[in-house]
């Protein structure tokens, strides 16, 4: 897992203002900006030397034309960032204001002169200030309040209060517990499912029954990806907790998609650099893996993604974005094409994974191949098809046995 993680924080929406949560551009940035200002950050080491200064503080985490507009009086200093400079222009009136990089103070005790016109709910002359530097320029601003004692972040529209890290781990440990509870319910239906699907004894509810789960552990761990952002260094156990209770999880609800999907077989992914990569959804296809697989495989991701928490718990919702549905829907047999089960065979490339099932079409077909018919298919050579089999009859012979 990476390091930009997915991040809704303390934050209240304002009229109108708000952009979209799924709005992915905006989550990156706003992932970004509070990486920057998250514990074990020299930035975030100097919010807290001001706030427990007592002298409050206006800061503007960039620097540019618009900035410069609206800067009126202070003094010039371009001088490196440091912690303990911070503090120091703290203690004067006005705001201090940074470069781009968060590296260089630019500019101190600055009074900032916004468009008045700009809405801002907030009350006293420092927070208006900042939310209408926020919205005016589009960088973050940071007002710490003498009164109240909070670091408060605006981002656009949105203001979020940065708490401290015991605070926040109290909550993220609360939701690691969950996580933990999600996560072995999980691997006892999809043990039961890869039984089923050896036997050919697979029913809609079985299936929806597992994406259901995937999606309540990919929730849980959602939000707990928010906690480390938020908590920089001191999330980095977290972090590691969270890595391994969801190793996995994202390819398995993948695959698990790719097994039950109506229709024809979702063959491999089409490549990257294929034309409809340069489609409209052009900018999500250089971080979207997802954006390799058909158009099909990708509503359907989509939609999973949007089921509210409401519709995840209705097993015929569930089962509705799978495509399948109609009276009696949850009691209908179904067969994997096999992409999950082969994905759990040791040492087996995702592309021949997708090969073998494009090559054999199901599961079952699979299961009865021999090594030989298995060496039919490219990139598979003996000893591989011998693994291959290996691996699906261990799979079988464990299935078996729960
Ligand atoms: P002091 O000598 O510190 O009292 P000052 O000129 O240094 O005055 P500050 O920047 O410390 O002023 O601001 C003190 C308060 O004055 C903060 C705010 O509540 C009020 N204030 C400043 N500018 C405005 C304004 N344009 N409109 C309303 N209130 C303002
Ligand atoms: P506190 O919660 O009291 O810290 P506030 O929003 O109530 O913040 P105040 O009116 O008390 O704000 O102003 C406090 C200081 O904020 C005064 C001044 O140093 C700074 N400040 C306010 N408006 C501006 C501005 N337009 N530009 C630069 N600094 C400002
Ligand atoms: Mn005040």
């Amino acid at each position: 897992m990476k390091n930009w993680y997915v991040s809704k924080l303390a934050g209240y929406p304002i009229a109108g203002e708000r952009v979209l949560d799924t709005d992915k551009g905006s989550d990156d940035r706003r992932r970004t900006v509070l990486a920057a200002v998250a514990p074990g950050t020299a930035l975030r080491d100097g919010l807290e030397r001001v706030l427990r200064g007592h002298t409050g503080g206006l800061i503007v985490l960039g620097h540019d034309r618009v900035v410069e507009q609206i800067c009126t009086g202070g003094f010039t200093l371009d001088v490196e960032f440091s912690a303990t400079r911070l503090r120091e222009l703290a203690k004067m009136d006005g705001a201090i204001v940074l470069d781009n990089a968060g590296s260089r103070i630019v500019r101190a005790a600055v009074h900032l002169v916004p468009d008045p016109t700009i809405l801002t709910e907030e009350s006293g002359t420092r927070h208006r200030t900042a939310q209408r530097v926020a919205k005016q320029t589009s960088l973050p601003v940071i007002a710490i309040s003498k009164s109240m004692r909070i670091i408060a972040l605006y981002l656009d529209g949105t203001r979020y209060v940065l708490e401290e890290s015991a605070a926040i781990l109290s909550k993220a440990n609360q939701a690691l517990a969950t996580l933990e509870r999600y996560k072995k319910r999980l691997d006892e239906v999809s043990g039961t499912l890869s039984a089923l699907e050896i036997e050919d004894l697979v029913t809609v509810r079985d299936v929806a029954v597992v994406i259901q789960r995937l999606e309540m552990v990919r929730r849980i761990a959602g939000e707990i990806e928010e906690y480390v952002v938020e908590l920089g260094t001191d999330g980095r156990l977290l972090s590691l907790q969270l890595e391994e209770l969801v190793a996995g999880v994202d390819i398995d609800r993948e695959q698990m998609v790719r097994d039950y999907l109506p229709g024809p077989p979702l063959g491999p992914p089409v490549s990257a650099d294929s034309p409809n990569s340069a489609s409209s959804a052009a900018s999500h296809a250089t971080r979207d893996p997802s954006a390799r697989h058909p158009r099909r495989f990708i509503d359907a991701m989509h939609e999973l993604d949007e089921l509210s928490s409401g519709d995840l718990l209705d097993l015929v919702k569930v089962a509705h974005v799978l495509g399948h549905s109609g009276a009696g829907t949850l009691d209908t047999p179904v067969s994997p094409r096999g992409f999950r089960l082969l994905t759990k065979v040791p040492r087996l490339p995702r592309a021949i994974v997708d090969r073998l099932v494009d090559h054999f079409g199901g599961l079952q077909k699979l299961l009865a191949a021999s090594t030989d018919d298995l060496q039919a298919v490219g990139g598979v050579g003996e000893a591989r098809a011998r693994s291959v089999r290996e691996g699906l009859s261990r799979l079988a012979e464990s299935s078996i046995l729960d």
